[in-house]
């Protein structure tokens, strides 16, 4: 088989990626490991960016969004037994939408199968080949019989634990990694969320999240040891233990339900630099995580699928491949900033085993710094609700200092 760009993996990144491909006139084959059924079992995010939406529209995704989407103003942040809101609309103009990742992911493949290109699901041993060349290569195996796929390029879509960066000879790739000394244990429940916006709780016995997917169905976390295991929390010891963490006013309208979904997820900062290797782009977990708390990992995974399909417009189209030289440099830029702001959040918000009774005290001020100061929650909000995305088509002089960092780097190689 033949196609322009082959994508591996049928995660958010993956389906977004060839939706948009779809709308650009560019021909794509999806090839993902597992099941319809097991992508859409996995519960995870939950917050949209604006350019996260405003990519599904481009993508021609966005209607039941529009309908069901819940628009979010602001957050509030628990600490000392109180609620401070942090207005999102009053500090950066901008909001947030509540759809859960399940439901991108479902209107994705919807849209992906009423235009006749379903991705090829339960592919097996799936191995990239060739990308250092013109003519890239992906096989994989499905039904007993080898299949192969030649390309112009492939996205590694694939998610962390993937083929694609595995693909990457060692010394080409570095990467940046910090591990976090808990995890969150997550609930989905059918019941009313506590309250209208998302609440953020630091507490002495441990962080805890009050997130929602609609009127009726809440999701909540608490952060937990990381040895921690499912088995270990009956449904009861988890309301408890939620709502222990949560002002009164909070705790008391927790509507207690059974679990319909229960697990626990580690918490991890990774970066993979760089994001192209020849023909093969990383994108999405592929090349980086963060930890949940800033709501960042889908919304990263949509503004590098949003870059790399522009970036591949324009080869296609205009036959220019700057936007594919800047793939890597432009998506790692606000990759970074996302990094940070997740790992301070995560830090700000959750016990840390060694902070000591210092490190607790500074956790204290900077919380009261943040609701007392203007700038402070300005600095919060702007980072939730997500930075601009990298301009487009870069200027001469942007392009020039483009090709220069290259060649130094090459210089200094
Ligand atoms: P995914 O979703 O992991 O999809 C990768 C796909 O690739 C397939 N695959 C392969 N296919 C072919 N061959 C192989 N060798 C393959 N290996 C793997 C997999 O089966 C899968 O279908 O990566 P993608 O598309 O990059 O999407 C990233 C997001 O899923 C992730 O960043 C977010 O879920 C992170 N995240 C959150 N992000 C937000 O923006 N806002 C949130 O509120 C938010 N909350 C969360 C989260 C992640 C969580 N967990 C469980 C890690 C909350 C949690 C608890
Ligand atoms: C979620 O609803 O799953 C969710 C919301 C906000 C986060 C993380 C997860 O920061």
């Amino acid at each position: 088989m033949r196609t322009q760009v082959a994508i591996i993996g049928a995660g958010p990144a993956g389906l977004l990626l060839g939706a948009l491909l779809h709308r650009a006139g560019i021909a794509a084959v999806i090839v993902e490991q597992r099941s319809p059924a097991y992508v859409l079992g996995r519960i995870r995010a939950g917050v949209l960016e604006q350019t996260t939406v405003a990519l599904l529209e481009q993508a021609g995704v966005a209607e039941r969004l529009h309908r069901e989407g819940l628009r979010h103003d602001g957050i509030e942040l628990a600490f000392d037994g109180r609620l401070h809101r942090i207005d999102f609309q009053a500090l950066t103009g901008k909001h947030v939408t509540v759809y859960g990742q399940t439901e991108v992911t479902r209107d994705l493949m919807e849209a992906r199968a009423a235009a006749g290109l379903p991705p090829v699901y339960e592919a097996q041993g799936v191995s990239l080949h060739d990308f250092d060349g013109t003519r890239p290569v992906v096989r994989y195996r499905k039904n007993g019989s080898l299949r192969e796929i030649e390309c112009d390029f492939i996205a590694g879509c694939d998610g962390f634990h993937g083929a694609s960066r595995a693909s990457v000879p060692a010394p080409a790739l570095t990467t940046h990694e910090k591990v976090y000394p808990f995890g969150w244990l997550g609930v989905l429940a059918d019941a009313p969320p506590a309250r209208d916006e998302l609440v953020y709780a630091q507490h002495a016995r441990g962080f805890a999240l009050c997130s929602q997917r609609s009127a009726t169905r809440s999701r909540y976390y608490v952060q937990c040891a990381l040895d921690d295991r499912v088995e270990q929390w009956s449904d009861a010891r988890f309301w408890d233990e939620l709502r222990r963490r949560l002002p009164e006013e909070v705790a008391q309208r927790v509507t207690v339900a059974p679990a319909l979904e229960k697990s626990i997820a580690p918490l991890r900062s990774f970066v993979a630099e760089p994001m192209r290797f020849g023909r093969l782009f990383l994108a999405g977990d592929a090349a980086h995580i963060v930890p949940p708390t800033g709501a960042k990992g889908l919304n990263l995974a949509a503004s590098d699928v949003g870059t790399l399909a522009q970036a591949l417009h324009e080869f296609y189209a205009d036959k220019r491949s700057a936007g594919i030289d800047a793939y890597s440099q432009r998506c790692l830029s606000r990759v970074w900033k996302a990094e940070r702001f997740s790992w301070w959040f995560t830090s700000l918000m959750h016990r840390l085993p060694d902070q000591g009774e210092f490190g607790a005290r500074l956790q204290q001020a900077e919380l009261d710094y943040l609701v007392g100061s203007r700038a402070a929650a300005g600095a919060l909000a702007e980072n939730y609700v997500g930075l601009p995305l990298p301009p487009s088509s870069l200027r001469g002089d942007e392009q020039r200092e483009l090709h220069h960092d290259a060649s130094s780097a090459t210089a200094s190689a």
